[in-house]
This record gives C-alpha cells, structure tokens and sequence, in this order.
C-alpha cells in the first residue's frame, strides 16, 4: 500500500493546482484527473484541468461543465507560471506532456507523478507515486480518496469507472483485481449509469476506423503456430480509408483476441522515419522487456515503443526479437 499522507499534505498546502495526462489521452487518464479535479473542486481550490491533446469525442461526457481545456500557451502559460503543484496522471512517461512538460520545467514546478506504469525514473518528477500492480491510474486515485475518508461524488466515480473499465477491456483483462469490481458497485450505487459509459466509449467506431479494420485483418502475419500475430497500418492504408491516428486504438486487442494468438503487434507507420510498435499478450509470455529493448515500455502484457526507423525495416527487427523472446519464455516454461 502507497502512503498517500504526503501527497494529502501538499494538497492541502497548494491553492492553484494544475492536473494533466499524458498525449493522445485515454479513458483511465482522463477519468483520474476529473475525479481528482472534483474532489480538488469540493476542497474549493483553484484548479484546471488542461491537456496536450483535445478530448477525443468518445470522452465528451467528462466535458458537461466545460472543466477540460486543451493546453494553448496564450491561455495557460501565465496561469501555470503560478501553480504550487501539478498532478500528472497515467502519463507513463515524463516527454509525452509535450510542451505542458516544458513549461513546468522552465517554471520549476512541483509535478507530481500518479501513475501505474513502471518508473521510468525522468528526474523532472518532483514526487512520484507508483503502484505497478493497479489496474488503472483511476484505481489509485480511489485508493487515495479513501486512504482520506472521501466520501465519493458521482463526479468522482464516473471518472474512476471509465478509467477502470477503459484499462481492464470492461472487466476483462488479467490485471482486473477485486477492488476494480468494488469500484464498479460504489459507482452503481452512485447512480453512475455504466452502460452508457460502456456505449459512449466503445460502440462509437468512426467507419473509416472499421474499413482500416477490414484492411488490416486482410492483412494479418501469423508464425510460431499461430501463436503470435501481427499487422502493419501504412500512411497509405490510412489515406486510402481516410482514417485519422486515434482510428487505431483497440485494434492489437482485437488481434489478440483470435483463438490461439498470444502475442499481437501492431506496426504503425507515423511517418516515413517513425514507427509506433504496440505489443499485447494474453499472459503467457511476458513482452514489456521487448518493448524496452525498442525504447519503450509498459506493464508486461501491454506495451509500446516509438522507433525511429521506416516501416519494413523495424518490422523485420521486432519480429525477430519477439521470436526468440517467446521461444526462450517457452524455454524456461518447461
Ligand atoms: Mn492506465
């Protein structure tokens, strides 16, 4: 168990407190600052919540109130120049608050790092509380709140049960622990409405995302008897179907959910000199070492790198490298 009493104290002692997540947000990100947020807001601080990126639509519902701003210099820079503390969630890397980052380093600011992602130890975290074995950032936010005896809003549990449904495939995945079900009956009794949470989030496919879909699935590479599988998204694919970046998200869970795959990796062409590599395991074989070895990182059965190398060149690479890394997982197995 984390001691949360440090960061109860700096809170208390903040009155401005700026809180973000990481780029290209997800549910468990967003749904732990706007819990935070509100349990900030009942404390009657002066708090924003402001991000890198725009909310995606499929996270509108956190906006009602219009408490979510997309980072802008003009509009924020002044007001973070001011702030006794950021709290920074999910972010799993310190780079990917991007120019939000920048400022608070230049400003030399107290940030404060909430995450379930491993360290990966950027000196620019002033304080870092990591919990490798929760399920989702929004899992310790709870844990924080009760260490405190916060009586929970319905504010707060709609933001901890999106970030816990999004991080667990709803309940699904091997890191769903019992307090993920604990949460999800507090929200109930909150009169959260969970299925339209469920239905906001994830049956809301643009249909270009299912045509790039149908693309990749034409497209699947398969070796180590079907154990591991794996697809590549090109600029070209994309344009073709006129998908947008964020398009691709959930598609490595869809691969791996086919009988007998493992392993699945998606390859994602930024651009001509970089390349997004996506590894899901369904818990067989560990691959965030895999990930590491590129630069990236993760927990071990869902991770990520950003190569810079072109397409066909890192794809050769990582599958060599996955290969034998199953092969001698297998190895030790037996
Ligand atoms: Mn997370």
């Amino acid at each position: 168990m984390l001691d949360w009493k440090p960061l109860y104290k700096q809170i208390k002692s903040s009155e401005r407190i700026l809180l973000s997540t990481h780029e290209n947000p997800d549910g468990d990100g967003l749904g732990s600052a706007y819990a935070m947020y509100h349990y900030l807001n009942n404390l009657k601080k002066d708090c924003r919540i402001v991000h890198i990126s725009e909310l995606p639509s499929e996270y509108m519902f956190f906006n009602n109130d219009n408490v979510i701003e997309t980072y802008d210099p003009q509009n924020h820079d002044t007001w973070i120049s001011k702030i006794d503390l950021a709290l920074i969630f999910d972010v799993g890397d310190f780079r990917r608050l991007r120019d939000i980052g920048e400022v608070l380093t230049n400003n030399r600011k107290h940030v404060v790092n909430i995450d379930h992602h491993p360290d990966l130890s950027d000196g620019r975290f002033t304080d870092n509380f990591i919990n490798v074995d929760a399920a989702a950032t929004g899992e310790m936010v709870y844990d924080f709140l009760k260490s405190n005896n916060v009586k929970l809003t319905k504010f707060m549990a709609e933001g901890i049960y999106t970030a816990v449904m999004t991080d667990t495939g709803s309940f699904c995945y091997s890191n769903t622990n019992q307090k993920c079900h604990q949460i999800a009956i507090e929200s109930i009794d909150l009169g959260v409405n969970t299925s339209k949470i469920y239905q906001t989030v994830y049956e809301n496919r643009s249909p270009a995302q299912v045509a790039l879909l149908g693309e990749i699935l034409n497209n699947l590479g398969y070796d180590l008897d079907g154990e591991l599988a794996w697809f590549s998204i090109s600029q070209e694919m994309m344009s073709k179907v006129g998908a947008t970046k964020k398009d691709v998200d959930g598609f490595t869970d869809f691969v791996r959910s086919i009988r007998g795959v493992e392993v699945a990796i998606m390859f994602f062409e930024l651009n001509s000199k970089t390349t997004r590599i996506n590894f899901r395991s369904k818990g067989k074989y560990v691959i965030n070492d895999i990930a590491k070895f590129f630069d990236g990182g993760g927990h071990k059965f869902a991770s990520g790198a950003l190569a810079k190398k072109e397409l066909s060149e890192i794809v050769s690479e990582v599958l060599e490298k996955t290969k034998s890394s199953i092969i001698s997982q297998n190895g030790l197995m037996k």
